[in-house]
């Protein structure tokens, strides 16, 4: 059934014109003959944001007087992008916007380029966090995402001579027309001291801690638009400033200095995003921020229950649900219990109740030395009281382990949420195992091998609590924006404008995969998009695209298990075959790459070397007819991705199997009629599972392969001394043909799947890398077949829309309704 969509904004071409010539006189004090991209951008955005301040105004009094139950989603990173254009689409004034800027002669698609990302998240963690928003909102269900407002996003990258190069992304230099600061909800955080016993007034005696320093959180709004503009909920996003007080004991001492640099390093607490996507230890600004947030948030969270329900802490429960982004909030634990046991001065019984009912986890990995700990000695220094409650939670938690148990020393060493060693480790994801009612992973394969492995005995214990909710991607922001070719002909074939909120609607292509009027029209599209992205990356490579060549992309962060050094070793091979033979019959590739490295991962750093290097080579290689090519376009962020993924032919999803939890990428490839190269990993799995085998090409072993060579012991100079052509690509990356006079360069990188054992196995897959591969470029050549399977991928996504995770979170973890507008 075709749902209908209204939206609930509008506004004509004229005024809509007005509303943008109004703010540059008014808000921007601004001659139109004298207004940059950059003015005409900010003045468009002012416009929008007045058509939906209306509808944020009304969700928050409809919510407010509802006293509904809202989820609070705590998260380190949103990695949103631009929200301009997305905030366009969703409040439906798309076509008001483009014409408006149509008749003031201007180009609408550069003067939204103006606007810089908002870029406060590492990869896939960060962007999920974005797509949960959009899909919370557009689906009206009462929501806030807390996070903390960084003045630093992630780096931006450039190369030079090949190699990263990292500079500060200051997003926030020139400030945003989409944040409004709220001081009203200003909140204190203390910060070290030591904790106090003291007699309260009933004669019992209670602990207090007593910080040492204090700081402020000022909270800055972000509103999130759903589609249709029903609902509009908000980010709210913390800074941190130093406190008044602060300044005035010192400047009373005599330390006018001293509060002057105070100051400056309560301020640092927001300064930048740890540009890492796997757990960096030992940093403690990383945990004053964690706990910063988390504070901040809890706090905000009481004050307005408190404002709507009084002391009615019964219902707290059934008033909020808070879910975990992975561990990194993981200090709310002992922090909500804090609140309530020593400022609420509710019971440690009562408390904990609470606390489990209202906390949810998502596990994002597996690989162990990514399971985030942090130092008793730390936690000691900065946060007193919460490793004293801590000990008390794993005290009781470790008494009803041996209630099951009895006193067997290995279980219990085992699910400690402390583990013993010099310094003592505190286990984050324990710690938010045991204080949360439910522990999901992010795609069935990874929530069934976190139940096997790195949380068994959790899982034996209680069961009950874990759960799969595999992620999703949210189609206004992939499709409807990303790809508007693309979303013009489903319209028109369905004849429905829905989809975009009701995605099982594609289903409704499939009968047209094999209209060579559809295909023909399909595919035209896919041409448009990928000279788009042709001329893009002439500019920001200088390397010539052919559009009638397989785009072939790898998209994500740069990491040694999702393997973009075995994309490299198929490049050098093929690059081989066509020294040997120039005419040898294969399909024309373009081989694009986008990925930003940690700046202290120096294999990563190698890797993005090697294939900047090895690409350049191939480039300027005249006798391959320009068959071949390699670009890494660099500074691969949300914006970009919005240009790639509708040109992409094939999506790279090679990740060693058991190693990626999800991958989302790999969804939005596949929605936008990319097919998929993928290992059974992650989401791979259920992407198969829809699309059926015939339209993804799987290759490599599986979980059980992987674990079953690992245990016979795995030797990666048995495949290299076997196979001719992995072992010609690996010498060859050595020798000096690449890097004429530094044959040493690309050592780490050779090592890495050599002497140093090849973690992630990429030898073992090579070969079969290779053939897949090479079928691939075979199908090619057959048109029809290839966009029937393009079309299939499109018509078959539905199911990664993150409309349907979001409605599994709210349905099984946090027992959540829907408050639609009522008019
Ligand atoms: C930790 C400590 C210090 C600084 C940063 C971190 C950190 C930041 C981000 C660690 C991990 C981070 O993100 C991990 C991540 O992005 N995981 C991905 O999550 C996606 C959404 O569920 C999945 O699709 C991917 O498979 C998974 O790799």
């Amino acid at each position: 059934a075709r749902k209908e969509c209204k939206f609930y904004v509008n506004a004509s071409v004229k005024d809509f014109k007005n509303s943008i010539l109004w703010h540059m006189e008014r808000s921007l004090a601004r001659a139109t003959v004298r207004a940059t991209s950059r003015d005409w951008w900010l003045a468009t955005a002012m416009a929008v944001r007045d058509e939906i301040m209306g509808r944020f105004i009304s969700t928050m009094s409809r919510q407010y007087k509802a006293n509904s139950k809202r989820v609070y989603y705590l998260s380190l990173e949103y990695l949103m992008g631009r929200l301009t254009e997305d905030t366009l689409t969703n409040s439906g004034l798309m076509d008001v916007a483009r014409e408006a800027l149509k008749e003031l002669g201007l180009d609408f698609d550069s003067i939204m380029a103006s606007e810089v990302d908002m870029g406060l998240g590492n990869g896939g963690l960060g962007r999920l966090a974005a797509c949960f928003q959009d899909s919370l909102a557009t689906l009206d269900y009462p929501a806030v995402g807390y996070g903390i407002l960084y003045e630093f996003g992630l780096f931006t990258q450039s190369f030079e001579g090949g190699r990263q190069i990292e500079s500060p992304d200051n997003w926030l230099k020139f400030g945003s027309p989409w944040d409004i600061v709220r001081p009203e909800y200003t909140v204190k955080v203390g910060i070290g001291g030591r904790v106090e016993g003291v007699m309260s007034s009933t004669g019992d005696w209670s602990v207090r801690w007593i910080p040492e320093g204090e700081l402020l959180g000022v909270p800055w709004d972000v509103p999130v638009v759903g589609y249709g503009a029903g609902t509009v909920n908000f980010l709210r996003l913390w800074e941190s400033r130093a406190t008044n007080e602060l300044d005035l004991n010192a400047f009373n001492n005599g330390g006018y200095t001293q509060a002057v640099h105070q100051k400056a390093m309560s301020e640092t607490i927001s300064k930048v995003l740890y540009p890492n996507d796997k757990t960096e230890n030992g940093k403690i600004l990383r945990l004053m921020q964690q706990y910063f947030f988390v504070t901040c948030s809890l706090q905000d969270i009481i004050r307005r229950f408190k404002s709507l329900n009084g002391e009615n802490w019964d219902i707290f429960a059934d008033k909020v649900a808070i879910q975990l982004n992975d561990t990194h909030p993981a200090i709310a634990v002992p922090e909500l219990m804090r609140l309530l046991v020593d400022v609420e001065g509710l019971g440690w019984d009562k408390s904990w109740e609470i606390c489990t009912h209202v906390f949810a986890y998502t596990n994002h990995t597996l690989l162990p030395e990514a399971l985030e700990k942090w130092s008793v000695p730390f936690f000691e220094k900065l946060l007193p009281r919460h490793l004293q409650i801590i000990y008390e939670i794993n005290a009781r938690w470790l008494s009803y382990v041996e209630s099951i148990y009895g006193r067997d020393s290995d279980k219990i060493a085992r699910l400690s949420i402390i583990e013993e060693g010099a310094p003592k480790m505190v286990r984050m994801a324990y710690l938010s195992v045991v204080g949360s009612h439910s522990v999901n992973g992010v795609a069935e394969l990874h929530s069934q091998l976190l139940k096997e492995s790195v949380l068994r005995d959790f899982y034996q214990i209680s069961p009950e609590k874990f759960n799969n909710k595999t992620n999703g991607i949210t189609p206004r922001r992939w499709l409807k924006t990303a790809n508007e070719g693309l979303s013009d002909l489903i319209t028109k074939t369905l004849k429905s404008d829905s989809w975009p909120k009701n995605l099982d609607e594609l289903k409704g292509l499939e009968k047209f995969a094999e209209d060579s009027d559809f295909q023909k029209k399909y595919m035209e599209i896919k041409r448009e998009n990928k000279a788009h992205l042709a001329k893009i990356v002439k500019d920001l490579c200088g390397v010539d695209l052919n559009p009638d060549a397989i785009f072939d992309v790898q998209i994500k962060r740069l990491h040694e298990y999702k393997r973009q050094h075995l994309n490299l070793l198929y490049i050098l091979t093929l690059y081989r075959r066509l020294l040997h033979n120039p005419d040898a019959d294969i399909s024309p590739r373009a081989f694009i790459f986008g990925a930003k490295a940690a700046p202290g991962y120096d294999l990563a750093k190698n890797i993005i070397w090697a294939i900047n290097t090895v690409g350049n080579v191939i480039n300027n290689d005249a006798r391959i007819k320009g068959k071949l090519k390699v670009a890494f376009i660099p500074n691969y962020n949300v914006s970009l991705a919005m240009d790639i993924i509708p040109a992409a032919d094939v999506s790279e999803q090679i990740s060693t199997a058991g190693k990626e939890a999800s991958g989302t990428g790999n969804m939005k490839l596949a929605l936008n009629g990319a097919i998929t190269m993928g290992t059974l990993d992650g989401a791979n799995v259920e992407i198969l599972e829809e699309v059926g085998k015939d339209n993804v090409f799987i290759f490599g072993m599986n979980v059980d392969e992987v674990q079953k060579l690992k245990a016979e012991g795995y030797n990666p100079w048995n495949v290299y001394n076997s196979n001719e052509n992995l072992k010609s690509a690996l010498d060859w990356l050595v020798s000096d043909y690449f890097m004429p006079g530094n044959p040493t360069a690309f050592e780490p990188l050779r090592k890495s799947v050599l002497d140093w054992g090849d973690q992630f196995m990429v030898c073992a897959d090579y070969q079969s890398y290779c053939d897949a591969q090479d079928r691939l470029g075979e199908v090619y050549k057959d048109k029809a077949r290839w966009a029937k399977m393009a079309i299939l991928n499109t018509a078959r996504m539905s199911k990664f829309s993150s409309d349907r995770t979001i409605s599994e979170y709210a349905d099984d973890i946090w027992n959540l309704e829907k408050l639609p507008p009522r008019e």
